[in-house]
């Protein structure tokens, strides 16, 4: 028998969309894959990034460590690569090499899948339509009934934004934002592109997922395994999806995520905002 594995992407297409606006000088990206292995024995893997500018930060080696035999291992990797200053798309591989022994020499072989990277500033795209929750009001979306809008954090200085807020001695939760009958552009090209921050307060609290849905698939899928606090981020996180293929059609958009509080007082915070829909040919 030969040795054999299966590498799977977790929660996104081939085409990782960044949107351009407010992006540090240095753009880093997570992205999340599994690796089954399905040979008799313990294999190690390593991953290599072939993108044109990315550079693999985490694991600067690429050593991603073991897979016991039969068994499936959720990794992450972290590349980045300088800020472009136009729009850009980039496409490349990533590798994942497999080995017998933990010093990576015995190599038995790899499997590598397809990345596109667009670099894209989808508000200043030909077609937009934005919600900034900037007039206090939930502009058309509907939310669980933890959410709401909220002064108290925003992208823009003095704003608003969607904030899930939830400290109820209450044990795992789902939330969600949706917008029923958007129309999306009829262009080519359709992004969507959100900012989102959380905080979890301490280790009996968890979010376990950001998911993003277009009439019910799953386009976008965020945070596996469970994000155990204390974790928070004092920045705005960036989310951005292709969505060309709903082009022109009247649609279901839904955000949707679930967390876990064991007690009164232990909270978890997920905030939203400045969400944007973008198309242009
Ligand atoms: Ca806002």
């Amino acid at each position: 028998m030969p040795y054999t594995f299966v590498v799977n992407v977790v929660g996104t297409s081939d085409k990782i969309v960044i949107d351009r606006n407010n992006l540090p000088s240095t753009v880093p990206y997570k992205l999340f894959f599994k690796i089954k292995n399905q040979s008799l024995v313990t294999l190690y893997f390593r991953v290599l990034v072939n993108i044109d500018g990315w550079t693999l930060t985490e694991p600067s080696d690429g050593h991603l460590g073991s897979v016991d035999s039969g068994k499936e291992t959720l990794f992450s990797i972290v590349m980045e690569r300088s800020k472009p200053s136009s729009d850009l798309e980039e496409s490349g591989t990533i590798e994942i090499q497999a080995f017998t022994d933990s010093g990576y020499t015995n190599y038995i072989g790899s499997q590598s899948f397809n990345v596109t990277v667009i670099f894209v500033d989808v508000e200043g795209m030909d077609e937009v339509t934005m919600f900034d929750f900037n007039d206090g009001t939930k502009q058309g979306w509907e939310t669980d009934g933890r959410t709401d809008v909220y002064d108290g954090k925003a992208v823009e200085a003095g704003g608003y934004c969607l904030r899930h807020y939830r400290t109820q001695v209450q044990f795992d939760v789902e939330g969600y934002l949706s917008y029923a009958g958007l129309e999306l552009p009829d262009r080519n090209r359709v992004y969507l592109s959100l900012y989102w921050t959380y905080w979890v307060y301490n280790e009996y609290c968890k979010l376990y997922y950001l998911r993003t849905k277009v009439n019910g698939d799953v386009v976008h899928e965020l945070l596996f395994p469970p994000l155990i606090g204390p974790a928070s981020t004092d920045v705005w996180l960036k989310l951005g999806i292709d969505i060309s293929q709903y082009r022109g059609q009247k649609v279901n958009l839904m955000i949707e995520f679930k967390n876990y509080a064991q007690a009164l007082g232990y909270v978890v915070e997920l905030c939203f905002d400045r969400i944007v829909i973008g198309g242009s040919d």
